[in-house]
């Protein structure tokens, strides 16, 4: 099921109107608005293929109408996405959840839908029901070396489905840890670890990245064995040049400076990539920028500052990918609000005046500070985002659009309503 030019063309005539006139008023007050459109038009952020359906707790799922059972299946709806906003132009895949049949039709496919495969996920945190060993105590840092050597030799794996698949990067998520103090001697736990991450890398083609992702709490509640930024730190900077931290935004303990962690790992060289998510209370799964815009574009503008000034290139050098799957909406319009979430925090981002900003911070002028960052942040930019998505051939309202084509029930039509797409 994909959408027609002309469809989106007409959708786009309706509205343009109204969209120019709020272009013209931002332009205007703005320094260089072509620019920046030209930088969101070329920013693209990765669709996990688990968030594709309706995610579950441990207390109950309600599954969604028309979810993707299959890889393709899975692959066009990110296509969808990518055809209504121009800047999903990824999918990233999880092992064994997305294991490729045909890996030439796949990567066909994929060529079809202009996507290319992101990072890989390794899953050492369920047992699958053909595995010898159990996760149950553990997967990398397992005291017996069998499990571990079965945890790594599956990680191996799944990077051989990525240099099949074209995609250039691992990302490493463990729910290593324990439950009660006492259950495990974390020295023997990080070591272990260390050195299983250890063969993990030596299998790394050259052109690739491994990310290590960290987290705080859950599913292990007293101890995670790499559970914050240092301990991900401590493992990439002892693995070496290829290995990088991977910063997940609900993966903090409550009010962590999280700009603050960005703008250091920038500065050591060793951000590798975001999941984009956000929280209330604590974890991972609600929709990027519903709770906490602000905390979003604060990090965007340790972002974009910190990447310049080591000359990096802000569409490839770090892995941009949302990580995030609930309950109540449908999913790819949550998708559809997550990805403008982070295209409205990096345009803000761009505003910055960074040489005001500097000259403030040497005269310690406290109150600039904040307003020129609060001008940033207060500029409704959404026109300019709606632009470069115009320019790149996307709908100026994917969300709209969307409903207006009753996409969900053409895809309920065609997939059935009670689909459950695998992953979380
Ligand atoms: C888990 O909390 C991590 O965020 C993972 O990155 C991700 O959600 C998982 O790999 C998907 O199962
Ligand atoms: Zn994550
Ligand atoms: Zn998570
Ligand atoms: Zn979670």
């Amino acid at each position: 099921m994909l959408l027609t030019k002309s469809q989106i063309d007409q959708h786009n005539d309706a509205l343009l109107q109204q969209h120019q006139r709020g272009l013209e008023y931002v332009s205007g007050n703005v320094p260089d608005a072509a620019a920046i459109i030209n930088k969101l038009a070329a920013f693209q952020v990765a669709i996990p293929s688990w968030a594709l359906g309706n995610g579950g707790t441990r207390f109950g799922r309600f599954a969604g109408k028309g979810e993707p059972s299959t890889l393709e299946q899975k692959l066009e709806d990110v296509g969808l996405l990518h055809q209504l906003n121009r800047s999903s132009g990824a999918i990233s895949l999880h092992i064994p959840w997305d294991i490729p049949k045909n890996v030439s039709a796949l990567k066909q496919l994929a060529t079809q839908l202009d996507l290319k495969f992101d990072a890989m996920n390794s899953n050492t945190f369920q047992d699958q029901p053909d595995q010898q060993h159990s996760y149950k105590y553990g997967s990398l840092q397992h005291v017996d070396k069998a499990v571990r050597q079965q945890a790594i030799d599956h990680n191996i794996e799944v990077i051989k489905y990525g240099q099949e698949l074209g995609s250039q990067s691992l990302t490493v998520w463990l729910a290593d840890g324990s439950c009660f103090p006492g259950q495990l001697n974390f020295r023997g736990a990080f070591n272990n670890t260390l050195e299983s991450l250890g063969e993990i890398y030596n299998a790394l083609p050259d052109d690739w990245k491994v990310f290590v992702e960290y987290k705080a709490f859950e599913p292990n509640f007293y101890s995670t064995t790499v559970g914050d930024w240092g301990q991900s730190y401590l493992y990439a900077s002892k693995l070496g040049a290829k290995a990088y931290t991977l910063v997940d935004l609900g993966h903090h303990l409550p009010n962590a400076n999280i700009e603050q962690i960005v703008a250091l790992l920038l500065n050591e060289k060793k951000l590798g990539g975001f999941h984009f998510n956000d929280s209330k209370y604590g974890d991972d799964d609600l929709t990027v920028g519903s709770i906490k815009p602000y905390q979003l574009f604060l990090i965007f503008k340790e972002l974009v500052e910190g990447m310049d000034a080591r000359g990096m290139d802000h569409t490839k050098d770090l892995g941009w990918m949302i990580d995030a799957s609930h309950n109540v909406k449908d999913s790819l319009e949550d998708l559809l609000q997550s990805v403008e979430a982070i295209n409205i925090a990096y345009a803000q981002a761009l505003l910055v005046d960074n040489t005001k900003l500097l000259a403030a911070q040497q005269n310690n002028d406290v109150a600039q500070a904040q307003e020129i960052l609060q001008d940033a942040y207060r500029t409704d930019v959404r026109p300019l985002v709606a632009e470069a998505r115009l320019k790149a051939g996307a709908a100026l309202d994917p969300i709209g659009l969307f409903r207006q084509l009753k996409v969900r029930d053409q895809l309920v039509k065609e997939r059935g309503a009670n689909t459950v797409a695998t992953g979380l």
